[in-house]
């Protein structure tokens, strides 16, 4: 609230509207849905309806609960509020509106209205000693679920079966109930870069691609191992190697100050030249917290840098269409002078 109050007086807003769902739970810590924050220089209004006032008024005591519906729309509610507080302008996040929102909104609201990108979403980078404590926690269950998948691949499993599994192994290990879509995919059909498990049977020889996670108390773990099923070919072998390589680079690069880059530069040093260098995928890591994929991006074109305390994923991968392709993924925390892996499950070609 108070670095949400010092960006609103540094930009002359007066009022700001909250209505990205993940952004509304991380500033008031309300855990339900479909309700919006309108903050001003000095009030807090939580906009939600009769099916989580209750809620609201016992997750959220210093707000006051305001319900939007018997104004009709979401707009025709936020322009009595901007209207009684006599705001001027109200800003609002221009990425999680949708158009016929804005319409309504337009025409009845009298301030005038600011679009804003990524204000909370910044804020939500730079993580918390109990947001940290977390995300371990949910890396700690990911890497135990491995452990125990491993178990279950073989010759004739499908794919779907072992993602079912996988699931199952990361509720009984602690891990929150709210399903996520794991990544597990077997043979040719691991260049899918988002490959979604099918009836596949895996077969002898095969790379198995796990790109996983878990939420665990609302934070979210994200990785991925790549393993190959019986004895690994030459071909395997190089093309893990290569990739155990750029992950290394990548995590002995990243510390606070370094820009994300840079860092997607230094896993690409350790295949330009190679044949492998055409089947590399730009976007190498992103950061995790309440949501799978958010600031700060790792890629060549990005702008973002790389601060203390973000919690992010180094994942560059080597796709071949046709053949397959290896993927591993870390997760860890960004410290003054390094990358702590939070990713305990080994890195080394694994043959089952
Ligand atoms: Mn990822």
């Amino acid at each position: 609230m108070k670095r949400l109050r010092e960006v609103m007086e540094k930009n002359g807003w007066e009022g700001f509207l909250v209505t990205q769902p993940i952004n509304v739970n991380y500033v008031s810590h309300y855990t339900g849905a479909d309700s919006y924050l309108l903050f001003t220089r000095s009030k807090k209004y939580f906009l939600t309806d009769p099916r989580y006032t209750e809620q609201a008024s016992k997750e959220c005591p210093d707000y006051e609960i305001f319900e939007w519906r018997p104004f009709g729309s979401l707009g025709k509610a936020v322009a009595h509020l901007t209207d009684q507080e006599g705001l001027s302008n109200l800003a609002y996040e221009a990425s999680h509106l949708t158009v016929s929102q804005y319409r309504v909104m337009e025409a009845d609201i009298r301030a005038e209205l600011v679009p804003t990108e990524g204000v909370i979403e910044e804020f939500r980078s730079v993580k918390s000693p109990e947001e940290i404590h977390c995300l371990k926690a949910a890396c700690e269950i990911a890497s135990r679920a491995f452990e125990q998948i491993l178990k279950e691949i073989r010759v004739g499993v499908t794919e779907k079966e072992l993602a079912a599994k996988l699931s199952l192994f990361m509720v009984m290990e602690g891990a929150d109930t709210q399903p996520y879509g794991n990544i597990l995919i077997s043979g040719a059909r691991t260049s899918l870069l988002h490959g979604i498990p099918s009836e596949k049977a895996v077969e002898y020889g095969d790379l198995v691609l796990m790109d996983y996670g878990c939420q665990y108390h609302g934070y979210l773990s994200d990785m991925t191992r790549t393993v190959v099923v019986g004895r690994a070919t030459s071909r395997q072998r190089e093309v893990y190697a290569l990739e155990q390589k750029m992950v290394q680079s990548v995590e002995d690069f990243l510390k606070d100050g370094v820009s994300a880059a840079d860092a997607y530069s230094e896993s690409t040093k350790v295949i330009e030249g190679t044949e492998y260098f055409p089947y590399h995928y730009t976007g190498i890591g992103h950061g995790v917290g309440m949501f799978v994929h958010e600031v700060p991006f790792m890629g060549p074109k990005s702008g973002d840098m790389v601060r203390e305390n973000n919690v992010m994923t180094v994942e560059p991968g080597i796709y071949i269409p046709g053949w397959g392709g290896i993927r591993i993924e870390d997760q860890g925390l960004i410290r003054k002078d390094g990358f702590e892996n939070l990713i305990s499950a080994p890195k080394e070609l694994i043959e089952l």
